[in-house]
């Protein structure tokens, strides 16, 4: 398979798209696509994870470092980047086997052309490390001025955050020490250039080096230096200056070849291989790429961002999307990354506990969007009008219940894959009984029925806010009740002492009522499933009628007046997502019916909708409905077409919910995959233009290996080193 991703011609309005499609990244720190000369007005910028800022009265949101892959080049005093006009030819690429991002530039003129190319890596062997090789070569004599250094001028959404921004030339190594003083957080980005002759400038970060090139001689730069920041040591100066200073002229190659390694490392596990389409093949491993390029390798208890580590979007937040969509395909490729997501969100259960207490709850209400050690980012305006440009209310932080019940699904999902139960006792069993705590205050029964309701919520679907009984709301309560239950069970044997406890017997049987006596909505005589109380009497409109009402393309569809709210229109898969994963509970035709019905009233505005209407295609077995779902979620990044606005905010950026999304449906929907009695199993049901699907996978610290044609299937376990 081709595992480089290319542009052949330069287009100047692409560096938004650009910057995530070209993005390298190594779980610390994501670099977008953007090209070497370009400033902050091209968003160039390196994203670092788990680190915050707020400025004023701003949202808080991660810290960029500032740009250590800044190059500009004058020949004969006429500057050639960043370039206004079209060059002669430019082509940018990315090699996504091992996350090397390279470009090459011509530029013609009346005395020759010149062309230049460089390429660059984040080491996947030690994140702290980045490296770049810069070259020249023209076809006449000319005097070349490269400008090359740390950028200060740092792209951010609500920035600038620095406070201090300080640089030094140590012997040739540059530190820049980048402080902002809101948080009191130090950014340190060092940087060595080797080059043939020395710097003739040095200003502000950047230096200028002069020299007399000769026609048809190629002059090259390499640069390499770390990152470290106030999160990862005491003396995040040291530590990038030591790493810096053992580099040499070799040490570009030398880093690249040992990032390289641990790539090919990663690609033996989590490769997949579709025969006989290449499209879905490429677009697939492309997407797993950007997983592995975002997942905090380096750290036990970090989760990834919904725009993983490609900009300030979503405040860098954490979503349902870590748990729900893309917690299996690091179960099942990198189990060490698994459990940093679980660990993230069990140290962040106090502030999950103080969240429920100030909405007068119990138990652990996580939030909507979660930073760092689980601080709440989601503000109550979370959209902005297009009409008033004011900020909009929005329930999201304070109504979608659901949040904690996707923490309790990533543990058990976490326990029942690896058979670590440890991390039950180490606040695991904990953090699932406080969620289910959550949702025992959350119940109501009114007087005249003998059921518990969960009122005023906000389900999957955000374009229909505070509604009642929100079918997928109600299910993963239930879920909670017996996930608890069973994880008390599992203490009685595997921890008897702090399972005496008096308190968890009380519990036991609080949560076991609840479990028997939570509503659920039914299917009605058609089959269908209520998505919340009254969904039926909205107004049946087709979805290219609701898009005829709209004044704005960017205006927001849900809340208080949104064009669907009123409507059966729905954002995103809601009952389906519900049946996924209740799917075994469900006959085949309730399933298949559910998807008829709420498929045409689905907008898909988000990213995590496609994925899952594949996923339920596939337990009815209907690969070739599921197909196009699976594609438009495995292509999610390499089209590059995601939503790009939520009212006046910008959410563009790369979606790796919608990439584990699609690993899904290609593992569990389409191969079938599932764990019984604690052996691996396949229920293959490919797509009828695919000759074979190849993947391995790890359970329960064994490795796999699938294979499926058309007329033969087998999993089998292969040695695991
Ligand atoms: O978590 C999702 C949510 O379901 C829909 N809006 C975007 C969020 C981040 O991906």
């Amino acid at each position: 398979m081709n595992f480089v991703i290319s542009n052949t011609s330069f287009h100047k309005d692409s560096y938004l798209d650009d910057g995530n499609k070209f993005l390298i990244g190594n779980g610390y720190m994501g670099v977008r696509g953007t090209l070497d000369e370009y400033r902050k007005d091209k968003f160039p910028s390196v994203n670092l994870a788990g680190i915050y800022d707020k400025v004023s009265d701003s949202w808080r949101e991660p810290l960029n470092a500032p740009n250590p892959f800044y190059t500009y080049i004058e020949v004969d005093t006429n500057k050639c980047f960043p370039s206004e006009e079209t060059p002669f030819n430019h082509k940018q690429e990315l090699n996504f086997r091992h996350g090397i991002f390279s470009r090459k530039t011509s530029w013609k003129n009346e005395k020759g052309l010149i062309h230049f190319k460089s390429e660059r890596f984040v080491s996947m062997n030690n994140c702290h490390i980045y490296g770049c090789k810069f070259s020249a070569f023209s076809n006449y004599d000319c005097n070349l001025s490269i400008y090359t250094g740390i950028d200060k001028d740092v792209w951010d959404i609500n920035g600038p955050h620095y406070t201090k921004i300080s640089f030094k030339d140590i012997d040739n190594l540059v530190l820049c020490n980048a402080y902002a003083g809101n948080s009191h957080k130090t950014v340190i980005v060092t940087r060595k250039d080797f080059f043939l002759n020395e710097a003739c400038e040095f200003n502000d970060g950047i230096k200028k080096f002069n020299l007399h090139l000769k026609a048809f001689e190629e002059v090259t730069l390499t640069y390499l230096g770390a990152i470290f920041t106030s999160n990862d040591s005491l003396n995040p100066e040291d530590e990038a200056i030591n790493i810096t200073c053992g580099f040499n002229e070799n040490s570009y190659e030398i880093e690249k070849k040992k990032s390289i390694d641990v790539w090919e490392e990663l690609w033996d596990i989590c490769e997949v291989n579709i025969d006989g389409d290449e499209k879905a093949n490429i677009s697939m491993n492309y997407s797993l790429y950007h997983l592995n390029s975002i997942a905090p390798r380096h750290k036990d208890n970090l989760s990834i961002p919904a725009r993983g580590l490609s900009g300030q979007v979503y405040k860098g937040a954490i979503f349902w999307d870590s748990e729900m969509f893309m917690l299996d395909y690091y179960l099942y490729t990198n189990p060490k990354v698994a459990k940093s997501l679980i660990e993230y969100r069990i140290e962040s259960l106090p502030l999950a506990i103080l969240k429920a207490k100030e909405y007068g709850h119990s138990g652990a209400f996580y939030p909507w969007e979660s930073q760092e050690g689980g601080i709440e980012a989601c503000t109550y305006y979370n959209v902005i009008d297009v009409f008033t440009k004011r900020p909009q209310r929005t329930y999201f932080r304070d109504k979608q219940y659901h949040i904690s019940s996707a923490i309790v699904y990533g543990i058990m999902k976490y326990i029942n894959h690896t058979l670590d139960y440890d991390i039950l006792i180490n606040g695991g069993a904990e953090t699932i009984i406080e969620c289910a705590k959550f949702y025992l205050s959350l119940l109501l029964k009114p007087f005249y029925k003998d059921k518990y309701e969960i009122l005023d919520v906000v389900g999957p679907d955000e374009y229909h806010e505070r509604v009642n009984n929100n079918a997928y709301t109600n299910k993963m309560a239930k879920y909670t009740f017996k996930s608890a239950l069973e994880c008390i069970e599992i203490l009685k044997n595997y921890s008897p002492k702090l399972y005496e406890n008096k308190k968890l017997n009380e519990l036991i049987k609080d949560f076991t009522t609840a479990y028997e006596k939570i509503y659920i909505p039914c299917p009605d005589d058609n089959g269908i499933i209520e998505q919340f109380d009254g969904y039926f009497k909205l107004e049946d409109v087709s979805l290219d009628n609701l898009k005829s009402r709209l004044i704005d393309p960017r205006e927001y569809w849900g809340g208080a007046y949104g064009i669907a709210s009123q409507t059966k229109i729905i954002k995103q898969a809601d009952v389906v997502t519900m049946l996924e994963i209740f799917h075994d509970e469900y006959d085949e035709n309730i399933l298949k019916n559910n998807f008829n019905y709420y498929e045409t009233r689905t907008e898909h505005g988000s990213s995590l909708s496609a994925c899952m209407h594949g996923l339920l295609a596939c337990r009815f077995n209907e690969p070739n409905i599921a197909y196009p779902f699976f594609l438009k979620s495995a292509e999610t990044e390499i089209k590059g077409k995601g939503k790009k606005w939520a009212g006046l905010i910008y959410i563009g950026g790369t979606h790796p919910a919608a990439s584990g999304g699609a690993y899904k449906v290609l593992v569990q929907g389409f191969a079938g995959l599932y764990f019984k009695d604690g052996k691996p199993k396949i229920k293959p049901c490919l797509p009828e233009n695919w000759n074979g699907l190849y993947f391995k996978f790890l359970y329960n610290n064994k490795k796999y290996q699938v294979s499926i044609t058309k007329n033969h299937s087998k999993i089998e376990e292969i040695y695991h080193g």
